[in-house]
């Protein structure tokens, strides 16, 4: 079974590279930035919580996000044949909890792709999707502290797996199709 991890900085494209990888392997997308939408759009106790973290362009809990993707992963048990997990984990914390998550379930990680992306182009990409997207947090200050808190924060997780020699850096400029060119070589090498 093929479970893998996309990493990048906000707007770096993970949600338009797994969607195309979800179309190629068949594998179940799990975005912990859809489920926090979701629980924000039913205005539930966590939805209301994540609110308030991602409007000020901070992560939400690791606690928080690690719960609600664990039952994301058991609600689709049996029906997939790999997860793509997208924007988790986003601390190094959140990547133990997934170790000891997955380790219980029988699953482990193949790879972790790790999307960049320049950072004038990211601010570029999160305007203009602001432009249409209504999320609250593609605006320029937002996206300035979501920066900040991706280098402070998420960066590091990328050791935690290149010491597993879990690990592919991927050239995230240019189409989408030659982004997603260079991600299926680097699946294809693992
Ligand atoms: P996410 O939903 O993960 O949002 P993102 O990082 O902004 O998006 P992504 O990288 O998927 O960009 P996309 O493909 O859409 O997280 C939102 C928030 O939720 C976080 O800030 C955080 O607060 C919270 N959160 C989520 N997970 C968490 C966790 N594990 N722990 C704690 N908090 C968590 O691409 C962006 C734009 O670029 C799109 O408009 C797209 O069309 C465009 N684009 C893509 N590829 C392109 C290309 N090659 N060329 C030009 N444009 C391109």
């Amino acid at each position: 079974m093929l479970n893998i991890i996309i990493c990048g900085a906000p707007g770096s494209g993970k949600g338009t590279q797994s969607e195309l990888l979800v179309a190629r392997f068949g594998l179940k997308h799990l975005s912990t930035g859809d489920l926090l939408r979701e629980e924000m759009g039913k205005n539930s106790p966590i939805g209301q919580e994540a609110r308030h973290h991602i409007e000020q362009g901070q992560l939400v809990p690791d606690e928080m996000i690690a719960r609600l993707l664990a039952q994301a992963i058991d609600k689709a048990a049996g029906e997939f044949r790999g997860l793509i997990l997208d924007g988790f984990p986003r601390t190094v914390t959140q990547a133990e909890m997934l170790e000891e998550m997955l380790k219980a379930r029988k699953l482990d990680i193949g790879l972790m792709i790790d999307i960049d992306v320049p950072e004038a182009e990211l601010i570029d990409r999160l305007l203009k999707r602001g432009e249409s997207s209504g999320r609250s947090d593609d605006n320029i200050d937002t996206i300035r502290k979501r920066l900040c808190v991706y280098h402070e924060k998420t960066k590091p997780v990328s050791d935690f797996y290149r010491k597993q020699n879990k690990y592919a850096a991927i050239d995230g400029t240019g189409s989408i199709d030659q982004i997603q060119a260079r991600i299926v070589k680097a699946l294809q090498e693992t």
